[in-house]
């Protein structure tokens, strides 16, 4: 059963209140945040979009991604019919990904203290967009090169349905529903749970219309 409890962190009032659920050991929710924060992240999204704008990228087997994706930091996600990779330079602009906003690193470092993993430092952003009737299949992340760093997922706009698996494909998932602002951080002993998001249904936000975005901050390389 989800462990289910209320952080008082009276040193930290930004985080004062904050409700964490426990998946299970090393994967939490952070219900609302990113709350206070949603607003300029979304602003950061479209500049990010215009310098390196949203694509349905391949998958190695040549299907369409039914979501669309950019990146920011000094790495980004790839996906194409060579498979999966980290790459600094962005195949359809030739140029490096945008760098990653302050208020990202910040924001997913508190969320991963918040989690227990302390002194995250992301190197890369993945920023997808669901329209109603995408989904992500469950896979495991794995093509970062530090296993050590947590995951920090940021859900913004139209609620959805993660799915949170085991550390097999058999592992029937939980279905988790995020919403605007929360965000889930998985490391450690969940590092390389199967995960993956539920067919996006129609409903509307108010500061994104039908879609939702999600963050997915990762430590892509190595320390220097
Ligand atoms: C999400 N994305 O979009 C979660 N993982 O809510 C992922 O888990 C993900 O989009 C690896 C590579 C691309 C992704
Ligand atoms: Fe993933």
């Amino acid at each position: 059963m989800p462990v289910q409890q209320t952080l008082f962190d009276t040193a930290d009032p930004s985080t004062a209140g904050v409700e964490a659920i426990e998946l299970e050991s090393g994967a939490t929710i952070l219900r609302g945040f990113a709350l206070e924060d949603a607003a300029a992240l979304l602003v950061a999204i479209e500049r990010i979009a215009d310098a390196a704008p949203l694509r349905h990228m391949t998958t190695a087997r040549g299907w369409r991604m039914s979501v669309a994706t950019t990146n920011c930091g000094d790495a980004g996600w790839l996906s194409d019919r060579s498979g999966y990779r980290y790459d600094a330079i962005d195949p359809e602009t030739g140029r490096q990904w945008p760098a990653l906003p302050e208020l990202f690193a910040d924001l997913a470092a508190r969320a991963a203290r918040e989690a227990g993993f302390a002194h995250f430092e992301p190197d890369a952003c993945l920023v997808n967009r669901y329209a109603p009737g995408a989904r992500l299949a469950l896979h495991q992340d794995r093509n970062e090169l530090d296993f050590d760093a947590p995951i920090v997922s940021v859900s913004l706009g139209v609620p959805a349905t993660f799915l949170w698996g085991g550390a097999t494909r058999a592992d029937r998932p939980r279905r988790v529903r995020v919403e605007h602002g929360d965000i889930v951080v998985w490391g450690g002993p969940a590092r390389l749970n199967f995960h993956g998001v539920d067919t996006l249904r129609e409903s509307y936000h108010a500061l994104t219309g039908s879609v939702r975005f999600n963050l997915t901050f990762r430590r892509a390389l190595l320390r220097r």
